[in-house]
């Protein structure tokens, strides 16, 4: 995976969202009647980017289960001969392979993550390309998240169906962009950089990775935003300083505009990549953490991408309308529960302050019981999940290491992190991202268990805990809730001695359902719940946070516990208020409310 295609003078991407042909292989056919040769009799429309269930009336595409085959043909320019050309897919939910003119040229596990086929060969130039890829469903205990199929015999039948042991719509497709890219032959593959402060000074630790045979130096620029030079410097690695710094501060953000230029021997510009970075440090010391060495406490939500009609799909507008709803409401912070956002998601969060918990599609590592088995390969456990989820990491890290925003890894969300062979696997897991960050940021885990059973938390920098008391834990007994969490925040903190965060509580609820006194389900038993929890965390100084679950409604599996998916938003699936929003404004965007959480005694 390469940078991130923001084009320049030396760099060109052609998007290719819109109409494409789509068939769903609903008899699983398509490779022995080699569907990737293209050559389609028939085909339905299918939106991209888009997932593919909520755009179609047909019941058995929205519950699909296997391959869908997605076709179009592009145009690739013969000015581009010579040059390096890559196909670029944002994001293929959950397994994606691609095939050019009937070749297969790449193929990818993991729905979250881009992923590139070299097409500088295979290409045909000047004229059209039949472009075919295939996106897979199904999960299995190989990848993230894990699910299972299962199959059931009848006297009547046999049915088979996905099982997934994760609280959202398993929405597939093309979710992002696909992009046909152009970048010189010897070219920029990569960019790395670590900011730092020293009194007024910011540092940016900029280091390049090159690729092609022409002989070249390297020449760095810093910017701000009058697009005045503020600093400079040279060479494959370079420290940038920039005196009397802007800092990227929460809700305040700034980016200075970086640009990395490879130049010929002769002095010919070879390639150039410029995009924004932010400067800032972040710090755990004790109870606190810190960026740019200032107290930062959490509040905001756990997200999810989903809205309806396109599903999980990237769309700028409802981007826009969340970023703008999150600065309404005084939230400073989000996590991308429960996998890796849009990279528009993360520059959008860079160029507006929000802070960003990152999190891996690791939820549902809950064996209930048998996570042993999973976990531990001497075992019978499959190793390759323990790879997948390295290699993720990896990847995100390599995706997402240079956004100021980003402030700390999730490696999983509720995973079965009280039994056996989870301590081994996520101690794994924790030292390869570790070892993935130029940045060293902090690293965490959300976990679900207790303080007394946890055998994982020690492993991370902050006890990151979801917590429902009043919810699942005694549904409307709202007057146990401080109490009751307050006991419990109280033994993570003495168990683990870690500062702590809340990364969900909430509670499910009906807008326009009303309810004195509150009754779950009502608005008013939304808004009682979150007061009684926020009664216990201002009375515990570990606390640094706290993100309700969930922002918006969202889609589920269909269950009996969810009516119309999960209603936990303190905004309904459409971002309208619901009465909590106005309750969290109030504590959230009260002007000394940041200030008495800094100084928590
Ligand atoms: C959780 C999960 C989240 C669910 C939420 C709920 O603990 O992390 O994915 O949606 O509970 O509402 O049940």
């Amino acid at each position: 995976m390469s940078l991130y295609p923001f084009e320049t003078e030396t760099r060109e991407a052609k998007d290719l969202s819109g109409i494409w042909n789509f068939r769903p292989d609903s008899k699983g056919v398509g490779r022995k009647e080699k569907w990737h040769l293209g050559q389609w009799s028939e085909s339905q429309m299918m939106a991209v980017p888009s997932s593919y269930n909520d755009v179609s009336q047909d019941v058995a595409l929205r519950d699909h289960v296997g391959d869908v085959w997605y076709q179009r043909p592009v145009f690739v320019p013969a000015s581009w001969k010579g040059d390096r050309v890559y196909l670029r897919v944002d994001a293929a939910c959950h397994r994606g392979t691609v095939w050019l003119n009937g070749k297969e040229i790449t193929s990818h596990k993991g729905g979250y993550l881009p992923f590139e086929a070299d097409i500088t060969e295979s290409a045909n130039y000047g004229g059209e390309n039949k472009l075919v890829i295939c996106v897979n469903n199904i999960l299995d205990y190989t990848i993230l998240p894990p699910g299972e199929i299962k199959t059931e015999k009848h006297a009547w039948g046999t049915i088979t169906w996905q099982d997934i042991q994760h609280d959202f719509f398993n929405y597939a497709g093309l979710h992002r962009p696909v992009r046909l890219c152009r970048v010189p032959a010897t070219y920029i593959a990569d960019i790395t950089t670590v900011p730092s402060v020293q009194g007024t000074t910011g540092s940016l630790k900029c280091s390049i990775e090159t690729s092609g045979s022409t002989p070249h130096t390297v020449e760095w620029t810093a910017r701000d935003h009058t697009g005045n030079t503020v600093a400079t410097g040279s060479g494959a690695n370079a420290t940038l300083k920039i005196l009397k710094a802007r800092l990227w501060e929460p809700g305040n953000a700034y980016l200075y505009t970086l640009e990395a230029k490879l130049v010929s021997k002769a002095g010919v510009l070879l390639d150039v990549y410029r995009f924004p970075v932010g400067i800032r440090t972040v710090q755990i010391k004790g109870k606190r953490f810190y960026i740019n060495g200032k107290p930062f406490y959490f509040k905001g939500f756990g997200k999810h991408e989903d809205a309806s009609i396109r599903g999980k799909a990237l769309d700028h507008a409802l981007n826009v309308k969340d970023f703008n709803l999150m600065r309404w409401i005084g939230a400073n912070s989000a996590r991308t529960s429960h996998y890796p956002y849009s990279e528009e998601f993360m520059q959008m969060a860079d160029r507006d302050g929000l802070v960003v918990i990152d999190e891996s599609p690791a939820v549902g590592l809950q064996f209930f019981g048998k996570t042993t088995k999973f976990f531990i390969p001497e075992k019978g456990g499959n190793p390759e999940l323990l790879r997948h989820h390295i290699e993720v990491m990896q990847d995100l890290i390599r995706r997402d290491k240079n956004y100021a925003c980003v402030v700390m890894w999730s490696v999983q969300n509720e995973a079965g992190t009280d039994e056996e062979g989870s301590r081994p696997y996520f101690q794994a897991v924790i030292e390869a991202t570790r070892k993935a960050d130029p940045c060293k940021r902090p690293v965490t885990g959300v976990v679900c268990t207790t303080p007394t059973t946890d055998i994982t938390c020690d492993l991370y920098d902050v006890v990151c805990v979801n917590r429902y008391h009043g919810w699942y834990w005694h549904p409307g007994r709202w007057t146990m809730i401080a109490p009751s969490m307050i006991a419990e925040l109280k033994a993570w903190y003495k168990n683990f001695k870690k500062p702590v965060i809340i990364t969900e509580y909430g509670a499910d609820t009906v807008e326009g359902l009303h309810m004195d006194p509150p009754v779950i389900f009502s608005e008013e038993y939304q808004i009682k719940f979150l007061d009684c929890n926020h009664e216990a965390f201002d009375a515990c100084d570990f606390v640094i946070g706290e993100h309700v679950w969930n922002f918006a409604d969202f889609a589920t599996k269909q269950g009996i516990t969810r009516v119309n998916g999960n209603r936990k938003g303190v905004f309904t699936r459409e971002r309208q208020p619901k009465s909590a929003a106005f309750a969290l404004k109030k504590r959230w965007s009260d002007p000394s409310f940041d200030e008495r959480m800094a100084a928590k005694k």
